[in-house]
């Protein structure tokens, strides 16, 4: 009797327990589902600020170099498919280039394990259309063919934000009708255009073993094109007439070494540099990052390119290597893929730092040298966007809030931000250094976007330099449909509204 008695009260007890747990769940998540709304709100009503007056004429901007074809792929489905026996028990990040279907499969494995976004070369061209057309007989409503290449994904985002857009890329007639005809096209018209395999993953899938801890991608190609930058003179003659307000250049990691004879690389960066040093001041110059792995190469970048230029876009995981290169001279594998802000700002301080000193030492030996002035560093979890205060940039929040908008539709597939898809990742509040002492800032109803103004010392002399900060959350979503090339439309949003 008293055993049922006690029984009746545990199982009451438990009943009692898991409805409080209910009700508190609810509550939580109504929480997270009004903070995220309130999130939102502030940043479309930041977002629409941007719209243009009528009359303001649109912004022009040019943008090299080449373009591909992208082939989409379901990666652990390809892998299965193909290599279900194959699975690596070792994995290196360190390839640049791989040879043949072991080092793949190693290379891809230590990237997917990481989450990390990689882009990698397959130097064997027998193997490499062996497969794309393993991945051509997938499942037809698995495999997806798109318009690829940073230049002409940003081309398009420009487009879409209202400016003048000017591409400096050869095509095949294939690819032309993707690219919306408005766009003008200084490069010849190719008979095939460059194939980029684009393995693509999400968060929790598995292969083997390994489990992918957030969605990526693995890009492999064999370019024939693009590495050798074919169409920079036809856009260096074309922007004589043109004269945009921003110059942007991406697309030179494809610049892989065994494309090119002893040389040749550097006369191509040569051209670049012309190209870059020929714009008149009032023309901003970007450079867009991308995952470089051959230290010479971002040597030749830092020679060639970098101190002619305005303005950096890049994701964390180029930021560390960037940082890890103008400090110490080497680069840096995969790092944690979702850094706090503290960490990432500290570093965007460190890059700008380094190059304001490079500029400081060496611009009296050459005046076509210019002052960085702008970085923007988006991640999975928040945009952030450091510009020198009063600069020609307008709109640092704006352009942030923008950013990140773009980010969650790109991802998402959606132009409706729905806020029960989204995940929170950030706090409420953040740290703006991981110095002691070093200010919070709140991120919330009152301030979605958080912006602030410091004074960044450099050189030898202590030289100060008033810098603004933006910082804005990225909603993002519980399920990604769409991770290939979501930083060319990040980059180009941002930069589109800073003009
Ligand atoms: C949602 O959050 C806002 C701002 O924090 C607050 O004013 C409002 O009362 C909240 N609404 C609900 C239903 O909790
Ligand atoms: C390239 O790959 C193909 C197909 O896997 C193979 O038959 C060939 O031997 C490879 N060539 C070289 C140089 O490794
Ligand atoms: C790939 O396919 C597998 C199995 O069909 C699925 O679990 C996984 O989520 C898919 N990944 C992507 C990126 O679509
Ligand atoms: C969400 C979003 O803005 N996606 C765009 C990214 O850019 C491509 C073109 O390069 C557009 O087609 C997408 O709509």
């Amino acid at each position: 009797m008293t055993a049922l008695r006690y029984m009746g009260w545990v199982t009451g007890c438990s009943v009692l327990t898991a409805f409080v747990s209910i009700i508190w769940q609810a509550f939580l998540s109504l929480q997270t589902l009004n903070r995220t709304t309130v999130l939102l709100s502030g940043l479309l009503a930041i977002e629409g600020s941007l719209k243009r007056p009528a009359l303001e004429p649109a912004p022009k901007v040019a943008i090299g170099y080449g373009a591909c074809t992208d082939l989409q792929i379901n990666a652990t489905e390809f892998l299965e498919r193909y290599y279900s026996r194959r699975i690596p028990a070792a994995t290196t990040g360190s390839r640049e280039i791989v040879n043949n279907e072991d080092e793949l499969l190693q290379s891809f494995a230590y990237y997917f394990q990481n989450g990390a976004a990689a882009e990698r070369v397959m130097a064997n061209t027998t193997l490499f259309k062996q497969l794309v057309s393993y991945a051509k007989v997938m499942d037809k409503n698995r495999i997806q063919w798109y318009m690829g290449g940073n230049a002409p994904l940003m081309a398009v985002r420009f487009f879409m934000e209202g400016a003048e857009v000017l591409l400096g890329a050869h095509m095949s007639k294939k690819l032309r009708p993707l690219l919306p005809k408005e766009i003008r096209l200084a490069g010849d018209e190719i008979p095939n255009d460059d194939i980029h395999l684009i393995l693509e993953y999400k968060a929790g899938d598995t292969w083997g073993p390994y489990v992918a801890p957030r969605a990526n991608r693995y890009i492999l190609h064999n370019d024939r094109n693009n590495p050798h930058l074919r169409a920079v003179e036809q856009l260096t003659d074309a922007l004589k007439i043109y004269q945009p307000q921003l110059l942007v250049v991406s697309g030179l990691q494809m610049m892989d070494m065994f494309t090119f004879n002893p040389g040749e690389r550097e006369a191509r960066l040569l051209q670049v540099k012309r190209q870059l040093t020929s714009q008149p001041s009032d023309t901003l110059n970007h450079f867009e990052m991308a995952s470089y792995v051959e230290l010479q190469l971002l040597q030749q970048l830092q020679q060639f390119v970098l101190p002619y230029v305005d303005s950096l876009g890049m994701n964390e995981q180029e930021l560390s290597n960037l940082q890890q290169v103008l400090a110490y001279g080497r680069t840096t594998l995969a790092t944690d893929w979702n850094p706090r802000i503290a960490h990432t700002l500290d570093q965007m301080r460190q890059v700008f730092i380094s190059l304001l000193e490079d500029y400081g030492d060496r611009s009296g030996n050459d005046p076509r040298r210019r002052r960085i002035s702008r970085i923007h560093v988006h991640t999975l979890a928040y945009q952030a966007i450091l510009t020198t205060a009063d600069s020609k940039w307008k709109n640092t929040r704006a352009a942030a809030a923008k950013a990140a908008l773009t980010a969650h539709r790109y991802v998402c597939k959606s132009q409706f931000v729905n806020p029960e898809a989204v995940l929170q990742v950030l706090d409420d509040s953040f740290a703006t250094s991981a110095q002691t002492n070093a200010p919070r800032m709140r991120i919330g109803a009152a301030s979605p976007v958080p912006c602030w103004r410091e004074y960044i010392e450099y050189g030898r002399k202590q030289q100060r330099l008033e810098v603004e900060i933006c910082v804005a959350p990225v909603l993002v979503c519980r399920e990604a449909r769409k991770t290939a090339g979501a930083g060319d439309n990040i980059s180009a949003s941002g930069l589109a509204a800073q003009l």
